[in-house]
């Protein structure tokens, strides 16, 4: 995961000083490429833990379903996207509590306050739960990526499985160089919770093994990366079992590539650790990547240093 590390020490090198859409602020570069060779190991980050299958495997798993409510999340202990499900909750009429105004922002800064959001944030979680209907009108994110991936919105009036037709590519046609599934839809992008971050992936086969490529336009290096990059090397190996191919390289390209400036003090302290050895990935083989649940998925050996608290910017 040196590459990893090297993205970061080039942002604190190079970061243009730049104001962001949060508030937070940030040290940013425009492109920059990884390349992870998925045969030498899985590539998750060994320097501070990561919660590989709560997060990152059912996320994935989330939108490859082609779901959008955050209660399959929720039910799953999966919290990372309810901010954008709050943020609609806490601005609705319907919203009684404290006022929330920046949350994220303001916990960042106050103690208080952040004490104040988690017991909004665990009734909201409650809640949502409980209430179907509360679930179904708050839970939404719009049209996000499980909807682009399995059902974009055709001018015809139907819709495009893109997963279904990638694989089914992959299958019959190796070598084409229009392996992609795309998440930028311009049309709905305004209707969307969080536009697209990983905007748009690509996959080519070579001597029986299979490759992903993704663009992601908007990367914090510190909190989403190492989950980016952990995600599609695990929708690389998902794909490839799909199609009965070995798994190649994950390349990652990035777009505005930035460290949230109360990311800094944390960044430097991962920069201190030496990286260990890679795990492993383990999938139920001849299962169908739609009947996949977080038990058909396993990381054996492991073994990081220990997780690096850092806010969140909405
Ligand atoms: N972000 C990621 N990876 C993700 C994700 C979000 O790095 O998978 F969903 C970060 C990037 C950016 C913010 O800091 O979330 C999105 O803000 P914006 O839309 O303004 O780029």
């Amino acid at each position: 995961m040196q590459q990893y590390l090297q993205l970061c020490q080039h942002i604190l090198n190079n970061g243009h000083k730049k104001e962001d859409r949060t508030g937070t602020g940030t040290i940013s570069v425009f492109g920059y490429q990884m390349r992870f060779n998925l045969q030498e190991g899985f590539p998750l980050v060994t320097t501070k833990r990561l919660a590989f299958r709560t997060l990152i495997a059912s996320e994935l798993l989330w939108f490859l379903k082609g779901d959008t409510n955050v209660r399959t999340l929720i039910a799953e202990r999966n919290y990372i996207w309810n901010e954008w499900a709050f943020e609609k909750w806490v601005k609705s009429s319907e919203y009684m509590g404290p006022d929330m105004t920046n949350f994220g922002l303001r916990a960042a800064q106050d103690e208080a306050f952040a004490n104040v959001l988690e017991e909004q944030m665990q009734l909201f979680n409650e809640r949502m739960l409980a209430d179907e209907a509360f679930a179904a009108k708050y839970g939404d994110l719009g049209p996000v990526y499980g909807k682009q991936w399995r059902s974009w919105p055709a001018a015809n009036g139907e819709t495009i499985d893109q997963i279904a037709n990638v694989i089914e590519q992959i299958n019959k046609n190796p070598d084409s160089r229009r392996l992609i599934v795309t998440a930028w839809n311009p049309a709905e992008v305004d209707e969307m919770a969080l536009p697209p971050c990983h905007t748009f992936f690509q996959f080519y086969v070579a001597d029986g093994k299979l490759s992903c490529q993704l663009y992601q336009r908007s990367a914090d290096v510190f909190l989403g990366v190492p989950f980016n990059i952990a995600s599609y090397a695990l929708l690389t190996h998902l794909i490839a079992n799909e199609c009965g191919l070995e798994v190649g390289e994950f390349v990652h390209t990035l777009g505005d590539a930035h460290i949230y400036s109360n990311h800094i003090e944390q960044v430097k302290e991962q920069l201190t650790r030496e990286p260990r050895a890679l795990p492993t990935l383990h999938i139920t083989e001849g299962k169908s990547i739609f009947d996949m649940t977080v038990a058909d998925i396993k990381v054996e050996g492991y073994d990081p240093h220990p997780s690096i608290k850092a806010p969140i910017a909405v």
